[in-house]
Order: structure tokens, then C-alpha cells, then sequence
């Protein structure tokens, strides 16, 4: 169970990003916490997280068909089977969806395959949402901005080798920055909809992930991968970036 006082903090973060937290109550609360406050539920039925803006507010860089296609229809749908998965199973209704996939290992095997894409599926986008904003792009700040620089030498090196990593993922999957136990930052891939905190990965917290599955880009760019890679900083929300960062800590 988590304790009373987990839960009345994250309540505060459902009520939305622009509500100021303490910044102690985040450094105190488990990584898994502070990622699930945006995704609206912590146990079964999961729920479908509304976008934090218009359909077409990414216009420039990602259509609105597409935005509308990728929520409404494929985020939904792993929601959907999410759910259907951990129907039957009442100990699994009550983990969040960050749990489950961290703990393949666990879960039966009747349904593990089911949970591994589906859970993926949910926390993937989930964040995925909430790392763009029409008021985003630009050069990040803050800790993210240091840390990439200690790590990488440059945002220029760093945007290239998350390009090429991206770009390099044959067929469908996810480019990550990760943070290690270490706190050093590194870029990895994961196919279909595996996720960085699944142990074959090393369990690492991703502090960021762009979607290179073709539903998230072909209509605007078709086979062009590399160019939605590129545009895709563009949109690139830092300051959740940062607040990711933080809570990975
Ligand atoms: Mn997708």
C-alpha cells in the first residue's frame, strides 16, 4: 500500500503541473510517485490522460490527424488492453502501471505478454504527452542543461547521437535518455513498447523519450524518420524534461 501522506501529495500533482509543490516534497517522494501524478490513476480501471493541449497545437511539427489518431486511438488502446490484462488478477489492479513493468518477472505468465506491451504502451505515452508543449523547443535550462553538458560535451552532441540512436532503432520502439544509478545521463533504444525501467534494460528511469513508431510521424513525414527526429526538438518540453530529472534522483 502506499502511505496516506504519498497519496495527498500526489493528489496535488493530479490538480496540475502549474501548482506549485514543494520542491522537498518531490526530492522525498518515490520516482514512480512523481512520474504516475500526471497519469491520472494508480490502480485498475487505468485511465485515458487527457492531452495537456489542443490536438492541433503541435500543428508545425506534428499534425493534428496524427495527434488525434495517436491519443484517441493507439494510447487508448493500450489503455483499453492495459485493463482488459489485470481484469481477473485483483493484486494486479492495485500496483500503477510503472510498477507492473518493472516487475515482468512477476506478473503470471497468462498474461505478462499483454501487461509488458500494453503497461508499456500506457506509461510510454503518458509521458510522452507531457515532454511536448507548443511553448516548447529552444536550448533547455537548468539541470537538464548541465547535466547533457557534462555527459555529452554539447547539446549539439547530444541531440545528434539521440537522433542517430532514434533513427537507428529498426522498425518500432522509443529513443531514450536515461539516468543510470550513478546519476550519469546516457541515450539508449528499446523496441516495440519496452521501457528503460523494465530490468533487461537495468531498470533505469527515463528522463526522456521521443516515439519513433511510424503512427507517430508518417503522415507528415512518411518514411522520413530522421526529419521528424530532427524537428521533433521543436516541441521538446524542458522544463517537465527538468522536473523528470529531478524526481529521478
Ligand atoms: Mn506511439
Amino acid at each position: 500500500m502506499i502511505p496516506q501522506e504519498l497519496q495527498i501529495s500526489r493528489r496535488q500533482l493530479i490538480v496540475g503541473a502549474a501548482v506549485a509543490v514543494p520542491a522537498i516534497a518531490l526530492t522525498r517522494l518515490p520516482a514512480q510517485a512523481q512520474v504516475f501524478g500526471k497519469q491520472g490513476r494508480d490502480a485498475a480501471p487505468y485511465a485515458v490522460a487527457p492531452l495537456p493541449y489542443a490536438y492541433d497545437a503541435l500543428n508545425d511539427t506534428i499534425d493534428t490527424l496524427t495527434m488525434r489518431l495517436h491519443h484517441d486511438k493507439h494510447y487508448a488502446g493500450y489503455t483499453k488492453k492495459l485493463n482488459a490484462a489485470v481484469a481477473g488478477y485483483p493484486d494486479l489492479m492495485k500496483k500503477t502501471p510503472q510498477e507492473l513493468i518493472a516487475n515482468l518477472d512477476a506478473l503470471p505468465s497468462g498474461a505478462r505478454t499483454a501487461i509488458r506491451n500494453n503497461g508499456g504502451g500506457y506509461v510510454n505515452h503518458a509521458m510522452f504527452w507531457q515532454i511536448m508543449s507548443p511553448k516548447g523547443g529552444g536550448a533547455p535550462g537548468g539541470a537538464i542543461a548541465t547535466a547533457i553538458k557534462r555527459d555529452f560535451g554539447s547539446f549539439q552532441s547530444f541531440q545528434t547521437q539521440f537522433q542517430t540512436a532514434g533513427e537507428n532503432r529498426f522498425g518500432s520502439g522509443f529513443v531514450w535518455l536515461v539516468r543510470d544509478a550513478k546519476g550519469k545521463l546516457s541515450i539508449m533504444s528499446t523496441p516495440n513498447q519496452d521501457n528503460p525501467m523494465m530490468k533487461e534494460y537495468g531498470g533505469l528511469f527515463p528522463i526522456m523519450g521521443n516515439d519513433v513508431w511510424e503512427h507517430a510521424y508518417y503522415l507528415k513525414y512518411n518514411n522520413r524518420r530522421g526529419d521528424y527526429l530532427k524537428a521533433w526538438w521543436n516541441v521538446a518540453n524542458w522544463d517537465e524534461v527538468n522536473r523528470r530529472l529531478a524526481v529521478a534522483a
